[in-house]
């Protein structure tokens, strides 16, 4: 119902289907591991509602992306500890080299920790600055039913899975198309020993300068 699983495309929307194989998955796991201790995972609420997020999240780079009844914003601070995000892993930056097409490096990498009940509403991102950059998007663990629009608005939709490894950008139309995350499918991926799945979404927030072109 609702979703047409064949028919409609996305302009700008491209996924590198197992991008990084099991050992890059592992070591990617275990750098975010390190960022998870250093910048502890929070769980974001709904601004003025404060409906709690199904999903916890912290972030690692320059700047974070945080919810709370005050708003959607990028900040350089941890919500609950005040210290810097951690920086981002190497990989990270060198995937973002490889596929972005952009000038200048991603300045947030927002961590998601979905549960095996998680999901993430449709919605647009639209707290940067700058939509010429691309979002680059690294599924890490179970296996997750992702849904886009094909148009303008809400509908229609297609939908189609994200698994352990795969990367998706999201660049031209796409980059402000509605999406979210219909479901994770428990026990699909043995990479994380406690089942579930984790999300990085590398973002550039303010424009390039010229001198980083
Ligand atoms: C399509 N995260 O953090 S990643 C988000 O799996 C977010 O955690 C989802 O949507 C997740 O905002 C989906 C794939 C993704 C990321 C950014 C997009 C898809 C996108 C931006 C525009 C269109
Ligand atoms: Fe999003």
């Amino acid at each position: 119902m609702g979703a047409d699983k064949r028919r409609g495309t996305v302009e700008g929307l491209s996924i590198l289907r197992g991008y990084f194989a099991r050992p890059a998955r592992e070591a990617l796991l275990t750098a975010i591991q390190g960022v998870m201790r250093k910048s502890p995972p929070f769980r974001p609420v709904m601004p003025r509602s404060g409906r709690p997020f199904s999903v916890m999240m912290t972030n690692c780079g320059p700047l974070g992306w945080v919810s709370d009844r005050a708003g959607y914003r990028y900040q350089t601070a941890h919500p609950e500890t005040g210290a810097p995000w951690p920086p981002m892993p190497d990989s990270l930056l060198s995937l973002w080299r490889d596929v972005a097409g952009y000038p200048a490096p991603p300045q947030a990498c927002l961590v998601n920790i979905y549960s095996q009940t998680s999901r993430m509403g449709l919605h647009r991102d639209m707290d940067e600055e700058t939509f010429s950059a691309p979002v680059i998007s690294v599924s890490l663990g179970d296996t997750a039913t992702f849904r886009i629009a094909t148009g303008r608005g809400k509908a229609p939709t297609r939908s189609f899975p994200l698994a352990s490894g795969d990367v998706l950008i999201m660049g031209g139309a796409a980059r402000l198309a509605y999406h979210g995350i219909d479901r994770i499918h428990d026990g699909s991926s043995t990479l994380i020993a406690q089942g579930g799945r984790i999300n990085l979404t590398l973002r550039r927030v303010t424009p390039a300068l010229r001198s980083e072109g």
